[in-house]
């Protein structure tokens, strides 16, 4: 298990949802949940995260993504776009006939930059953004590390989440894609088959655009389906792949109030399908707890003890894996649903 606290310093205060701002449901309260309801049981090694540096990021993500995550919360200090208590969130997104062929307008206020780059208003990025951000990375490579020197299984308690952070985009509460860095991570150490097995609530839009044109990694999501679902632009059953990555991609979209009898022969189903792209490297998972019944964003059925079915299931695979948190927002039962998942894996 590894994690940071550098996580505590990302506080974005509000997001707007349905034309409020209301107090962020991504806060530092879930991971430190988990790590306290890890704690409790006394049976997990808790670690620090090694640095991991920039190259690992800019595999996956456009430099000018990391730039602007890196200078806009000081720029926008300096010029006074923000008084430095106000999170920067975008209000004039680059979209449509303004955003054809890869235009991203030359401003250099913070508005334009922002929304040049971001999927929604639900990301606020304050001053510790970043710092966090980069941590998470180093959690999640981390935790693969372990994996790849042995262990059976690693869980990276990654805050801020990261699979809908696309090659050039942050939003959805992410910033960068702990789960496709890890895997492009693994190919770049020789890997020729990774599989990303991603049971968030959401669909990880971020994951698939990344190896959308890639055979060398499956991305498979159960989500909520995208007809009533965030990120509603993502995540239908016809969403394949392209190109060499055509049939490297699997969406399982789901109804509201899905309980665990329809979850797990759905999950049987995708861990079939991980099974027969035979990966040669850790199992990657983009673990959401947002699936979870009471979920104050979501609308599925599965209760803390449903949670080491999910785990017995993935276990199943009998393969070595990485666990990288993604969602869930219900904090006083995160850290429960976390220990229930564990027990599935035996743990
Ligand atoms: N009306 C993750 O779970 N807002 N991100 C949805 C719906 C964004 C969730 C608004 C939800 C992002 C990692
Ligand atoms: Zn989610």
């Amino acid at each position: 298990m590894v994690s940071s606290p550098a996580h505590l310093a990302h506080d974005g205060l509000v997001e707007v949802m349905g034309g409020r701002a209301v107090p962020c449901f991504e806060r530092p309260e879930r991971i430190t949940a988990i790590e306290a309801a890890l704690a409790d049981t006394s049976s997990y090694r808790l670690l620090p995260p090694s640095a991991h540096g920039l190259a690992p990021i800019t595999a996956v993500h456009e430099s000018a993504l990391v730039e602007l995550l890196e200078q806009v919360w000081a720029d926008s200090v300096a010029s006074g776009a923000t008084d430095g208590a106000a999170p920067l969130i975008p209000d004039t997104f680059l979209v449509g006939p303004m955003a054809a062929g890869g235009y991203r307008g030359s401003g250099t206020a913070a508005p334009a930059r922002l929304g040049a780059y971001c999927l929604d208003t639900a990301t606020p990025i304050v001053a510790g953004t970043y710092a966090a951000a980069r941590a998470a990375v180093d959690v999640a490579l981390t935790a693969a590390d372990l994996v790849l020197d042995g262990e059976e299984l690693g869980y990276a308690l990654c805050r801020p989440p990261g699979h809908h952070a696309a090659r050039e985009m942050y939003g959805g509460y992410c910033f960068f894609n702990n789960a496709a860095i890890v895997a492009e991570s693994l190919v770049l150490k020789g890997a020729r088959r990774v599989a990303i097995l991603d049971v968030d609530y959401h669909h990880g839009n971020g994951t698939q655009q990344i190896f959308w044109e890639r055979g060398d990694v499956l991305y498979i999501s159960l989500h909520a389906d995208p007809a009533r679902a965030f990120p509603y632009f993502s995540g239908h059953a016809d969403e394949v792949g392209a190109g060499a990555g055509k049939g490297f991609n699997h969406n399982i979209p789901l109804a509201a109030r899905t309980d665990i009898q329809a979850y797990a022969a759905a999950l049987e189903r995708a861990c079939a399908i991980v099974d027969d792209f035979a990966p040669d490297a850790p199992l990657i998972v983009s673990l959401g707890f947002d699936t979870f019944e009471r979920d104050p964003i979501a609308d599925l059925a599965l209760t803390t003890e449903d949670y080491a079915r999910v785990g017995s299931i993935i276990a199943g695979l009998g393969r070595p894996t990485v666990l990288i948190q993604e969602g869930g927002y219900a904090i006083d039962a995160i850290g429960a649903n976390a220990v229930s998942l564990l027990s599935g894996f035996g743990r």
